[in-house]
């Protein structure tokens, strides 16, 4: 059971149970202390929440505990010169496809970097299958109950993959929920947050832990805005209300508008990362 959300996952991943603490990374500092009663299921009269002294002392530990997998992971990705990035949206934003058209443009790159993917889902491996045919490396973690990855999942996943696979992208698709993913540090590189043009311009506003963690803002199916009333500035001017230096992309993953500007960005922190590997590990092949 996740004490702090309440989501009722204490996750399998797909190599064994882990602990799900909350986020408490750098991107984080003015979070320090969730009060994460947003999801209106964690007062159930029938099960009295524990005192609350030891409540707080078991969410000091949960965030401590995944604080110091995070570190562990972002060592590790560093060490392989990955670049990881954490993909979060509400369900249905289009993370998946963006990921599928993504792998499937870069592959054909002649410069292609490798890149692989780890999945986060509660039950399926439908998206790690749709990843898997565009012919790259995907893990699958379900996490059953559990609303969103944390590090403990991404340290299991990450043994998976040959540093020559870690030498490049990481992109991790965490599950579809706008509120608990925001509080876990995966130990990623950059956190990106999708919001989709059907979904109404106030998502910022509404889940704010999101996107004041985010690097980067990817508006999606903007395809769709000739059928819809959302004001695509509406959405931006919230976005920087909780984030005022909140970088922002607007794409469609089924026309290709506006894909150059997500690679640039994928390719600007790709090669900021390959860098800083080659000066910490000049020596390495
Ligand atoms: N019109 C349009 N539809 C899109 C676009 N991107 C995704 N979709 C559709 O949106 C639906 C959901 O897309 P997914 O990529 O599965 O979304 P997701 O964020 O991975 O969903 P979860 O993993 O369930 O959270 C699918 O029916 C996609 O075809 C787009 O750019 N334009
Ligand atoms: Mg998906």
């Amino acid at each position: 059971m996740c004490t702090l959300c309440g989501c009722g996952g204490a996750a399998p991943t797909d190599d064994g149970g882990t602990t799900p603490p909350h986020r408490h990374g750098p991107a984080d500092h003015h979070h320090h202390h969730h009060h994460h009663d947003h999801h209106g299921h964690d007062h159930d009269p029938g099960h009295p929440s524990p005192a609350p002294t030891r409540r707080l002392r078991l969410e000091q530990d949960l965030l401590a505990k995944n604080d110091r997998l995070a570190a562990v992971n972002r060592a590790t990705l560093a060490g392989h010169g990955a670049f990881a990035v954490n993909l979060m949206s509400s369900p249905g934003a289009g993370k998946t496809t963006l990921l599928v058209r993504t792998l499937t443009e870069l592959a054909e790159r002649p410069d292609r970097r490798p890149a692989v993917v780890i999945e986060g889902d509660q039950q399926t491996s439908v998206d790690a299958d749709r990843i898997r045919a565009t012919g790259t490396h995907a893990v699958q973690v379900n996490t059953g109950k559990g609303c969103h990855l944390d590090a403990a999942m991404i340290g299991h996943a990450l043994r998976h993959f040959s540093a020559a696979e870690l030498a490049g992208l990481v992109l991790i698709e965490n599950v579809g929920n706008l509120v608990c993913p925001a509080g876990f540090d995966l130990g990623e590189a950059a956190r990106v947050v999708l919001v989709s043009v059907t979904e109404g311009e106030d998502k910022p506003i509404k889940y704010p832990d999101m996107f004041a963690t985010a690097d980067l803002m990817v508006v999606t199916k903007v395809d769709l805005l000739p059928h819809l009333q959302f004001d695509i500035d509406r959405l931006g001017a919230y976005a920087r209300r909780i984030k005022p230096s909140l970088p922002i992309l607007a794409v469609s993953a089924t026309t290709g508008a506006g894909l150059s500007a997500w690679y640039d960005w994928l390719d600007s922190g790709a090669a900021a990362t390959a860098r800083t590997a080659a000066e910490v590990a000049p020596a390495a092949d």
